[in-house]
């Protein structure tokens, strides 16, 4: 495979932004090679600037879940540039896109757009100690909610990727109020709450985690989680910024039947384009500014044009058969991918909820993070690097999730299945 036009970006690219790139997983640190520099993407297809090509599985990380430039997103995004690209003042398309939302997670009564899901995540926790006067926070072992301080603490995704689930930078009094618990497990979470419930603010958690790779709920854990925390007042956060459109249009929450009192959203929601959203309870939302005591803002909050790109993108989700057609295809990989394991004599295991999935090097089931850090590292990085070369792009971590987008046909599923054939036999 053809990489010098990447290489030479990567060099260039090294000499402005540290690691060459504006995301650390992107660096392809944990499988080796470097990064690909992508000149355009369509449908499934992704091409590199050295013109190779892909069936891409990562989706910018889940956004993509109408496959790539899909052109009725385009021609909304080309429509409403024309018309100015940001205001600085309310415009007609947020409350279009907030209602759009609150069809998919009705318990979302009030909400707020964002930049990210960061930004999401940060907010929906200075808002859960601002409502309860608590500080105390508790997340899982392996959770990642983007980058904010407080949440930095045992993350997952990129952070475990390269080694520093506890960042450097964050202070330590910060980290101290960050409690974390191993996820599917509701003996310690009980423990906890039962010793300092009423000092802890909320517990943050993606109710189908991805950054730990994919990891399925055990029956009754998110149950027990939501009846465990109303004795404390301690509120239930939902971030399903992967998960959400993912594990059902209406994500876990609606998958499981549970009732979060916040859910955090981002990826699908703006088509592709920057779009973050946290909401929950009125009683809770209204102490957000300007309307209470907790402030949170943004320059480009609500922007015009990732509001138009999130319409669209919500407005075609509204169709059933999209939900079928990707639980289908995902379906579909997911054995393919198992009738090439036992074809090549290797030991796998997926986790799939939905559209979302990883497949782990482990011997065992991965029910949590530190069985997800038992896989075989070296392993994952030779799979990769051989997908690749057979025109396959994972997510270049063993602790990320992929997906499936209505772009995908079930030729593309019989060309990723027979990748991943070869990739079994050569990466061993
Ligand atoms: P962003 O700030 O990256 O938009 O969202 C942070 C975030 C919050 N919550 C969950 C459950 C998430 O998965 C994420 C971001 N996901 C990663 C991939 N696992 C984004 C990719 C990256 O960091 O480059």
């Amino acid at each position: 495979m053809k990489r010098e036009k990447s290489q030479a970006f990567f060099e260039q690219a090294q000499r402005s932004l540290p690691g060459g790139v504006n995301s650390p997983v992107r660096a392809f640190k944990a499988v080796g090679g470097n990064p690909l520099f992508i000149k355009k993407a369509s449908g499934c297809t992704l091409t590199d600037v050295d013109g190779n090509q892909f069936i891409d599985y990562v989706l910018s990380w889940g956004p993509m879940i109408l496959g790539h430039a899909h052109p009725q997103v385009i021609d909304a995004i080309q429509k409403t540039a024309a018309l100015g690209t940001s205001f600085g003042a309310p415009s007609p398309l947020e409350i279009h896109l907030a209602e759009l939302v609150q069809k998919f997670f009705p318990l979302m009564e009030r909400l707020r757009f964002v930049n990210s899901g960061t930004e999401a995540t940060m907010s929906a926790i200075r808002l859960a100690r601002g409502f309860t006067k608590r500080n105390k926070i508790i997340k899982c072992e392996g959770g990642y909610h983007g980058h904010g301080d407080s949440l930095l603490v045992k993350a997952g995704s990129g952070a475990t990727t390269l080694g520093v689930p506890d960042s450097l930078g964050v202070p330590p009094d910060l980290a101290r109020d960050t409690i974390t618990v191993p996820y599917n497990d509701l003996h310690t979470l009980r423990k906890i709450l039962e010793t300092e419930g009423n000092q802890i603010a909320c517990i943050i958690i993606e109710p189908v985690p991805g950054n730990m790779g994919t990891v399925i709920p055990k029956d009754g854990f998110l149950p027990g989680l939501r009846e465990l925390t109303k004795p404390f007042g301690t509120l239930l956060i939902f971030d399903e910024v992967m998960c959400g459109f993912r594990a059902s249009a209406g994500g876990a929450q609606e998958r499981y039947g549970i009732r979060p009192d916040l859910t955090c959203l981002g990826k699908v929601i703006g088509g592709g384009l920057p779009v973050g959203a946290f909401g929950g309870r009125q009683d809770i939302m209204d102490q957000i500014a300007p309307l209470g005591p907790v402030y949170q803002a943004g320059t480009l909050s609500g922007n015009p044009i990732a509001m138009a790109a999130g319409i669209q993108t919500l407005e075609l989700l509204k169709d059933s058969a999209v939900y079928e057609q990707l639980e289908a295809r995902a379906a579909a990989l997911e054995a393919g991918i198992h009738a090439a394991a036992k074809r090549a004599e290797t030991t796998i295991q997926t986790n799939r909820v939905g559209s979302q999935m990883t497949l782990f090097f482990n011997d065992k089931p991965v029910t949590c993070y530190q069985d997800a850090l038992k896989s075989d590292l070296a392993r994952f990085a030779r799979f990769h690097q051989n997908l690749l070369e057979n025109g396959v792009y994972f997510p270049p971590s063993q602790f990320e999730a992929f997906f499936l987008s209505t772009a995908h046909t079930p030729d593309d599923i019989e060309k990723t299945v027979e990748a991943v054939y070869q990739a079994f036999k050569n990466s061993r």
